[in-house]
């Protein structure tokens, strides 16, 4: 063996010099850095050498410690939503709804109930983009003053599967596929579709899941569902079925997939940072929770068994009795603390609240509780603070890994002779209480035949959107399709659709260049009923156009003109909407004023699609450059494309004619207030849908 030695120094001349200049050292009573036991640091910049050019010694426990907790900075992502984003915040009950149920956090308008949430996807990995096509979990923790409540739900109201069974299967399905790693959160691929087309009581969910619901254009906007039937039972022990709704008060949106594909790329981070920034800025997203309420003798009468998670009731046969607002007013402090480590069980109930019999939501209450145990280490993670419940908690349980409370006394057993007075004990009077069901039947492994009809709900659920909705599920669909390599697989889902609607089968076909009849036939279970259609399920429908909570881009040029730019900022705080600037470059613009004026995106950051709807105020020099600049015909001919109003001054015009973008309703000049007033009206009424057959065939 040779044995090795140092290379000789180089002259002394060419030595790092020590960064001394960027040390950050403490003077005499300021905050000095210290291990994790306590003892101040001298020095976070070298660790222990034998020698100036030495190795590192053993001995150096300080960097040892420091570097031993970075290695152990991750713990194991959720399996399922672990891309998220959370907020803290507050409900607020309209009325007292003790009629119905005896939750505490219901009954006091004047009391609010700090809550936690936290959105996320379903399918992709914590550091995957925001805006994959995905159902989003839609999760709500109430700190009650009887414990902690958590709203465990998505913003699609049904699911994929009728039973907690086949979940390990659907979400393996949907998951990279696992020889080659790919594709990363998304369902267009051959493993999703094969279980899918397998799998009839997927349908209805399918519609929705290929529907705008799933690439929603802020969490802001996203509605939400508890999806199962729980029950709310008063004080008087009366039961009834209900199912929980979550409202955006500034109403839901979608983008559409071409924008989805391309904000992916220009800002990973767009939902996360479009909450955290409204937050900041003091728009406060909210929502209003609401409750259909069934009677027991209503169910027998419903079409559809309750207990059918795939299955939802029409607004219109039970309208949504409205219960509160939650509103969320402050950003997490810490993300890993906080939004990583919330805990949320569907187990974690109140009395008033209860479970139903629905076989999804029954595996749900075991699988949570044991997902905490290996994420967050052990018994005791109801101790973090994110989780722990804002009212007094105590029992016997004791110890266990993570332990973070100093129990006192001898006695961690009841009964007890000798426990003091104040030790726990049960209550019958408040304690939580299982409503009494009558259960009868033998132990059985199948599926009830109330649940059979897949194709009912799924085609009104098709029936119900507006024309273009319609034809973004048919682009999604046959999108996804072309992505399946296997051919009998695309058939069988065309076999599906045929029992779904006869044109949208067509369409598909059609789309993805396959004969409509060489489709699978698939016989239903139960023949699909044409039921009535329910236009509350559309999001285009119940569009409020408002510009409340949306944003606006306004793309600047040297010398554009300052008294228009300060009309439309103007106008869109009076509406409430955002306003973000652009400029060719980021070091911004001077005004026709003579104002210099800084700027949020430089034109290659800001495309279009961060935007509800955009303006450009240019100036005539400033065209013979913008004309010939990818960037910003792109930045047109996208927000043309995406089919938004488009305000523009009379120098920008030869961008929109390089854009290639033909002049319409949604295309106004910015001539005067007059102009202004058209823009900011027609901006208002959201979307140019009558455009979009014009851009896009279908596929
Ligand atoms: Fe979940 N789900 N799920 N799920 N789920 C998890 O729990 C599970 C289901 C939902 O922001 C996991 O703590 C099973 C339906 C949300 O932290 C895990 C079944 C609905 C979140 C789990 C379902 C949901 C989860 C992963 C079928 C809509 C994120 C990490 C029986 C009503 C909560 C964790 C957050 C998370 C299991 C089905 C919503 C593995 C077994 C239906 C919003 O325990």
């Amino acid at each position: 063996m040779s044995s090795k030695k140092s290379p000789p120094a180089p002259p002394a001349a060419k030595l790092l010099k020590q960064p001394a200049e960027t040390h950050q050292t403490a003077v005499e009573g300021e905050a000095h850095l210290t291990t994790n036991q306590g003892l101040p640091i001298s020095d976070n910049q070298n660790s222990l050498k034998a020698g100036i050019r030495g190795p590192v010694l053993l001995e150096d426990f300080i960097l040892r410690e420091k570097i031993t907790h970075f290695d152990h900075e991750r713990i194991p992502e959720r399996i399922v939503h672990a891309r998220g984003s959370g907020a803290h915040g507050y409900f607020q009950p309209y009325e007292s709804a003790a009629d119905i149920t005896e939750a505490g956090f219901l009954q006091d308008p004047k009391k609010k109930t700090e809550v936690f949430a936290r959105f996320s996807t379903v399918a992709g990995g914590a550091g995957s983009v925001d805006l994959p096509r995905d159902v989003r979990g839609f999760a709500v923790k109430f700190y009650t003053e009887q414990g902690n409540f958590d709203l465990v739900g998505n913003n699609i109201p049904v699911f994929f599967i009728q039973d907690a069974m086949k979940f390990p299967d659907v979400i393996h399905a949907v998951k990279m596929e696992p020889d080659r790693g790919f594709p990363q959160a998304a369902s267009a691929h051959a493993t999703f579709w094969d279980f899918i087309t397998l799998t009839p009581e997927s349908m209805h969910m399918i519609m929705w899941a290929m529907s705008d619901r799933a690439i929603p254009r802020s969490l802001r906007m996203i509605e939400g569902f508890g999806v199962h039937t729980f029950r709310f039972i008063t004080a008087e022990g009366v039961s009834r079925f209900v199912k929980l709704h979550w409202r955006p008060t500034i109403g839901s949106a979608a983008v559409v997939w071409d924008e989805a594909v391309k904000i992916s790329g220009a800002d990973p981070d767009f939902h996360r940072r479009d909450l955290w920034e409204a937050i900041e800025r003091g728009d406060f997203p909210e929502w209003e929770l609401g409750v259909q309420v069934i009677e027991e003798s209503q169910a027998a009468e419903l079409d559809f068994d309750l207990l059918d998670p795939t299955k939802l009731i029409p607004e219109e046969i039970i309208p949504i009795r409205k219960l509160g607002k939650m509103v969320l007013n402050r950003n997490p402090d810490n993300h890993f603390a906080e939004t990583e480590q919330v805990a949320f069980c569907p187990s974690h109930i109140v009395p008033g609240i209860g479970f139903s019999d629905d076989p999804l939501l029954q595996g749900r209450l075991f699988s949570y509780l044991d997902t905490q145990l290996t994420r967050l280490g052990g018994p005791n993670f109801h101790q973090i603070p994110v989780n722990a419940p804002r009212c007094p908690f105590s029992n016997n349980q004791r110890d266990g890994l993570r332990q973070m409370h100093v129990h006192k006394g001898r006695v961690a057993y009841e009964p007890s002779e000798i426990s003091p007075p104040s030790a726990p004990r049960e209550c019958p009077m408040h304690g939580f209480r299982t409503h009494p069901e009558a259960e009868t039947g033998e132990k059985i492994r199948k599926r009830s035949e109330t649940f059979a009809d897949h194709y009912s709900q799924a085609r009104m659920f098709f029936r119900s959107m507006t024309p273009p909705e319609q034809n973004h599920i048919a682009s999604a669909l046959a999108f996804e399709l072309a992505k399946v390599e296997i051919v009998p697989i695309r058939e069988k889902m065309l076999g599906h659709l045929a029992n779904i609607d006869a044109a949208l089968h067509q369409t598909v076909a059609d789309a993805l260049g396959m004969p409509a009849e060489g489709g699978a036939k698939i016989t239903p279970a139960v023949a699909p009923r044409d039921l009535a259609t329910s236009p509350s399920l559309s999001l285009i429908g119940k569009d409020p156009q408002i510009l409340k909570g949306r944003k606006a881009g306004i793309l600047l040029t040297e010398g554009a003109d300052a008294a228009l730019l300060s009309a439309l900022q103007a106008a869109f705080k009076k509406e409430k909407a955002a306003v973000e600037l652009i400029a060719p470059k980021i070091g911004g613009v001077t005004l026709s004023d003579g104002t210099p004026l800084a700027v949020h995106h430089a034109l290659s950051g800001g495309p279009s699609v961060f935007f509800d709807t955009v303006a450009i105020l240019a100036t005539d020099e400033a065209m013979n450059d913008l004309v010939r600049e990818a960037a910003a015909v792109n930045w047109v001919r996208d927000a043309f494309g995406h089919l938004k109003v488009i305000g523009y001054s009379v120098e920008a015009a030869p961008l929109l004619e390089a854009a290639g973008v033909e002049i319409d309703a949604g295309t106004i000049l910015l001539d005067g207030p007059k102009g202004q007033r058209a823009y900011i009206a027609t901006a208002k009424a959201g979307r140019r849908w009558e455009r979009e057959p014009t851009l896009r065939s279908i596929g």
